[in-house]
């Protein structure tokens, strides 16, 4: 079992209104608050999907370098940017969002229907962004919304090599309707399809959208998973409880971790088990 528990903070992502949910981060200033508190609070990753002047999801490479950067000024924390944007987000803009030079970024490995869209990820696409994120020395971490995503990461390694830093790291993301189910049983058939297509020392987190939550955090506490939290993925604490704030999940997730025996990692722990450029 590892010692300690990796904490993904997933603050914002590309789906909620800002109008409908007041403390979804938006603004960089927005941002950098709630990286602080989570940091704070246990987190050593953050996830970053950024919002344009009217809080739409936005892909500009200038507002994704400001974004960066401050978050570097600010806090300790990985910074991972989402490839993935938004359903709507053309190739090339998610292909450029490693120009503006994170640590880390997401790299999902197929395409799953997302609620009534569909979250396009073509073969020839992953192979482009892994080759690029290898030219680029930026860490990915390859997300898994569906079992045979799996499969398929272990194929691009064989055929296309190892990320920059030679560590594969991935993330079950459960619970997306089109997606695996967030429930312990995928998390344990999701580690097993790990095992059998990855190679020896790769790690995992897991996060389950909604509701689907809990059941996934302690099935991936206990089978030797890191964890993701955030409102990108849950909205409502408890029943009749809407989040007040990323803070507030990770410092449940830190708690949930501490009691597991597995304390959260420190970004500078985080980074030398993911082989982060210095
Ligand atoms: N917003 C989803 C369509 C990622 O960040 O790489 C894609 C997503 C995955 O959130
Ligand atoms: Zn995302």
């Amino acid at each position: 079992m590892p010692a300690k528990t990796l904490i993904t903070v997933a603050p914002t992502g590309a789906e909620s209104e800002k109008s409908q949910v007041p403390a979804l981060p938006v603004t960089i200033d927005e941002l950098v608050t709630t990286a602080k508190e989570c940091e704070q609070a246990g987190a050593s990753v953050i996830h970053v999907h950024i919002r344009d002047g009217e809080a739409k999801p936005s892909l500009d490479l200038g507002r994704l370098k400001d974004t960066v950067g401050a978050l570097r000024d600010a806090t300790s924390l990985i910074v991972q940017l989402s490839s993935g944007g938004a359903v709507t987000d053309p190739e090339e803009h998610r292909l450029r969002v490693l120009e503006a030079e994170p640590d880390m970024a997401s790299c999902t490995m197929g395409t799953v229907n997302f609620g009534p869209d569909v979250f396009m990820n073509r073969w020839d696409f992953i192979v482009e962004l892994h080759q690029r994120m290898q030219s680029a020395r930026v860490v990915p971490e390859y997300e898994i919304f569906d079992i045979g995503h799996i499969a398929s990461l272990g194929r691009l390694l064989d055929k296309h090599g190892l990320p920059f830093g030679g560590h594969v790291h991935i993330d079950f993301v459960l619970g997306v309707p089109g997606g695996a189910p967030g429930t312990a049983e995928t998390v344990i058939a999701a580690k097993q399809q790990m095992r059998e297509h990855l190679p020896a020392g790769t790690t995992f987190s897991a996060t389950g959208i909604g509701r689907t939550t809990l059941p996934v955090m302690f099935a991936a506490l206990g089978a030797e998973g890191h964890l993701r939290v955030g409102m990108e993925d849950t909205l409502t604490y408890a029943k009749g409880q809407p989040v007040k704030g990323n803070a507030q999940l990770v410092a449940r997730a830190a708690g949930l971790a501490r009691i597991a025996q597995r304390p959260p990692m420190t970004p500078d722990e985080a980074r030398e088990l993911l082989g982060i450029r210095p």
